[in-house]
């Protein structure tokens, strides 16, 4: 349970996880299957044996809720993780003109020279998101990621599915329901999108006064993305059950591909050595109820005491 599944997660992947090929051409350590339990009374789950930064999964959960689906709104709150799938249109596209971009991912991270250049119109690419909305419109928005899904699905009879608002009407007026499902996975959409979900389903549970919630992540990066994952909807979790009133109960993490990358597994390796801490607290705006009216200033960590970040190269 807790932080302890974690590492014991790892621990299963590097003994027992079959050499796996990938889209990435990385090579992993993979198993299919697994469940970790994070019980969120006691604490909230950042994991203590590396940091984990609690800003860019807090941003990108809100960005989620608004039902935002450009760039822009991370960007004003100085979060880059999803700047690629953006610049990757706009590099594509006819309006660009700069210096050649294929394959900037894997170029960026082998040729220092190219990474220079890469940087650069990354630079320009922000700078135009942040400032001109025509460019923002045109470039920033990604389409049918999470946002769109979760408060505007697309029905076939042209109508949109709130599916966050529904599932805490659902919630409040039907606890005992055993249908309280928001689905980020449409098929219709898949075959246009980049990055198919990989938080896919996910399910709420109500009982003795608590709220849990269950994730079905179909392909988990278990050292760079899992901890960022369990963060963020462990934050979900707590904002739907305070908006509910009820308290916070379990977050169920059921993994389909979990894996290690093979340029991950020093990394993991010193992780699993470090020795786990207390959990922090989670503090949320109490003068707030609606999820939707929260911002990120609604929200602070509390005795977080990690080990330091570990870097390492993420699969593209
Ligand atoms: N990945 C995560 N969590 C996320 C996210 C991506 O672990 O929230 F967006 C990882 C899983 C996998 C890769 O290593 O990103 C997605 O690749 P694929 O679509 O081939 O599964």
């Amino acid at each position: 349970k807790g932080e302890q599944a974690y590492i014991d997660l790892c621990n299963h992947i590097l003994e027992e996880g079959v050499r796996k090929g990938d889209r990435t051409n990385t090579g992993t350590y993979s198993v299919f299957g697994h469940q970790m339990r994070f019980d969120l009374s006691d604490g909230f789950p950042l994991l203590t044996t590396k940091k984990v930064p609690f800003r860019l999964v807090a941003s990108e959960l809100l960005w989620f809720i608004k039902g935002d689906t450009n760039i822009r709104y991370l960007l004003q709150n100085n979060n880059n993780i999803w700047n690629e799938w953006a610049f990757e249109k706009w590099v594509n596209s006819v309006e660009y003109s700069g210096p050649d971009m294929t394959n900037f991912g894997i170029r960026s991270q082998k040729d220092p020279q190219f990474n220079g250049a890469y940087q650069n119109q990354m630079d320009i690419f922000k700078e135009k998101i942040l400032q001109d909305d025509e460019f923002a419109n045109k470039f920033g928005d990604l389409g049918s990621v999470y946002g769109k899904q979760w408060r505007e699905w697309k029905t076939s009879k042209n109508e949109t599915i709130d599916q966050l608002k529904e599932v805490i009407a659902s919630i409040r007026n039907n606890p005992d329901s055993r249908r309280h499902i928001v689905s980020a996975w449409n098929p219709e959409d898949i075959p246009d999108m980049a990055l198919p979900p990989c938080h896919t389903l996910f399910q709420f549970y109500v009982a003795d006064g608590k709220l849990s919630c269950q994730l079905y992540q179909r392909s988990a990066d278990v050292f760079l993305g899992v901890p960022f994952n369990i963060a963020s909807y462990a934050l979900l979790t707590q904002l739907i059950a305070h908006e509910c009133k009820l308290k916070p109960g379990e977050f169920v993490h059921t993994l389909g591909d979990a894996h290690i990358y093979a340029n991950h597994v020093e990394q993991v390796t010193t992780q699993m050595k470090r020795e786990i801490r207390p959990l922090p607290q989670l503090k949320i705006n109490h003068e707030k109820d609606s999820i939707f009216e929260f911002e990120l200033t609604d929200f602070e960590i509390a005795d977080y005491n990690p080990h330091p970040a570990i870097k390492a190269p993420i699969a593209v």
